[in-house]
């Protein structure tokens, strides 16, 4: 394959980036071309996000690339999961996309019992999880039933960037699984949860095929952009864990990946689904992957403490501070006790003051007393990270039947150097932090397909594995001893 110019879209829910990705014929060699905050917007009684935003800033930026004198042979688009609009009959926005972080799915959620659960997991092979968007819409149909009415179809947040870009509508798979719509075993619209949750099974599209073409950029946005040739808009798996799962660089069959952004997921790569009730004890999903993978991993609260804590702090102190900072208030409680919180209470998912939530919890729980302390504070998040990986690990080895003798992180996380030496020592296992921008990897990655459509998984993880750097973490101190603590402060959650 000749020399390509590819750009990968990696929007996250603290900010987005766009990446021009050189392949070269063995490497894929990166380049940051722009990073944007993210968040959400609060507008009256709801969470949104600014899509529009999006899609200005990722226009603006494609066509800087082309006045430095790019020639762009393909995009692809990544974010995270779950969030999605409504469109009209015209192909008209009817909604900002709500953030799963609303409490519109956790009301649904409540009402449905342990044995539709079980139920919803065995038809989907995903956990029910009040940020899944299948409870966001039924919240939607009964807070907003004119919007609802009004929809034909439901487009996922990636989905709507590539239907913005080429005038195509098609829902993306792995992005879809994150809805708890398809039924993981025909991996088509589920009959089964339309029909229990009152969702309309029109409201859905046919889906893409990763690797082909979805669509080319519209005329508007070539000549907005200054490209005099056309430029085709490939369908990528668009889900950001997804992508970043393909750029894992495992020469193994078998991997144990942490996932690590705001969201921290941790599990392994599969090629049929696991439902067995082990696995739904566990608190597992099976996620589509790439190229029809399974993803099947545990979904827990990763660095959103931290990002929190972090902009807390900086209100405190009246600056700003670095991540360097916040990890040395960690590191001077260096030999003191290891106080631990449940990483995934229900109380830091959302909480007005993340310092002051998990402070009370420490107290709570007996682990802190005194003045508030913000080094106690970031020690026990970091440190309870390290804890809720070590779980996931034994439990994805447990039901797998699969022994990993090394974790790869990838993702923003995987920059902590703390958190990966205290992985290593809680898990005893060999850590390999993977650097770069790993969804950005996995969807440029997966956008050589569309070039040579023959191109195996197997050979793309190759490329990724001559493309990505690696640094490696030994335990150097055993505190898998932190494991048991952990698991009664989740069992007390
Ligand atoms: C990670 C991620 C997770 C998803 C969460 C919310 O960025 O995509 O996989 O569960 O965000 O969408």
């Amino acid at each position: 394959m000749a020399k390509k110019t590819i750009v990968g879209f990696d929007c996250g829910n603290s900010s987005y980036r766009v990446v021009l990705g050189t392949y070269d014929g063995v490497r894929i060699l990166t380049e940051v071309i722009d990073q944007i905050p993210n968040s959400m917007v609060k507008a009256g009684n709801y969470y949104y996000w600014d899509i529009l935003r999006m899609f200005s800033d990722f226009k603006n930026i494609l066509k800087r690339l082309v006045s430095r004198g790019e020639t762009i042979d393909s995009i692809g688009i990544c974010t995270w999961g779950v969030d999605f609009s409504l469109f009209d009959r015209k192909g008209n926005m009817l909604n900002n996309p709500l953030a799963y972080r609303n409490a519109l799915g956790e009301q649904q959620l409540s009402e449905m019992t342990d044995s539709e659960r079980k139920q919803m997991f065995l038809n989907t092979g995903i956990l029910c999880d009040k940020i899944n968007s299948v409870y966001l819409l039924k919240g939607m149909k009964e807070e907003m039933p004119d919007v609802y009415q009004a929809a034909d179809r439901l487009l996922m947040i990636p989905d709507i960037l590539n239907y913005l870009l080429t005038g195509k509508m098609l829902n993306e798979p792995s992005e879809f699984s994150t809805t708890q719509l398809m039924d993981v075993n025909t991996k088509s619209i589920s009959d089964f949860v339309c029909r229990k949750m009152e969702i309309s099974r029109n409201l859905f599209h046919d889906f893409g095929k990763h690797g082909e073409a979805i669509g080319y950029l519209s005329d508007d946005i070539k000549a907005e952009i200054g490209a005099g040739y056309d430029i085709p808009v490939v369908c990528v798996p668009s889900h950001d864990t997804a992508a970043a799962v393909l750029a894992v660089p495992a020469r193994q069959t078998h991997f144990a990946f942490i996932s690590s952004g705001t969201w921290a997921l941790v599990g392994t790569e599969l090629l049929k689904p696991l439902l067995s009730k082990e696995v739904y004890e566990a608190g597992l999903t099976n996620e589509l992957g790439a190229f029809g993978t399974i993803t099947l991993l545990k979904n827990g609260a990763g660095m959103f403490l931290i990002q929190k804590i972090k902009k807390e702090y900086e209100t405190d102190a009246k600056r700003e501070v670095t991540w360097e900072e916040i990890v040395k208030l960690s590191d001077e409680e260096r030999g003191k006790r290891i106080p631990l919180i449940d990483m995934n209470d229900i109380r830091f998912f959302n909480p007005v003051h993340m310092g002051k939530e998990i402070w009370n919890y420490l107290k709570e729980t007996k682990q802190a007393e005194g003045g508030f302390s913000w080094n106690t504070i970031v020690k026990s998040v970091y440190e309870s990270m390290a804890c809720s990986y070590a779980v996931t690990i034994e439990h994805l080895q447990r039901v797998t039947k699969e022994y990993f003798d090394c974790i790869y992180i990838v993702g923003g996380g995987a920059k902590n150097e703390l958190v990966n030496q205290m992985t290593a020592n809680c898990t005893g296992k060999n850590v390999i932090a993977c650097f770069g921008e790993s969804t950005a990897m996995g969807n440029i990655a997966a956008q050589l397909n569309y070039f040579e459509p023959y191109l195996e998984l197997k050979t793309i993880r190759e490329i990724v594995c001559n493309s990505v750097e690696t640094k490696s973490y030994m335990p150097d101190t055993d505190t898998s001893y932190l494991i048991d603590s952990y698991k009664k402060l989740q069992k007390r959650s």
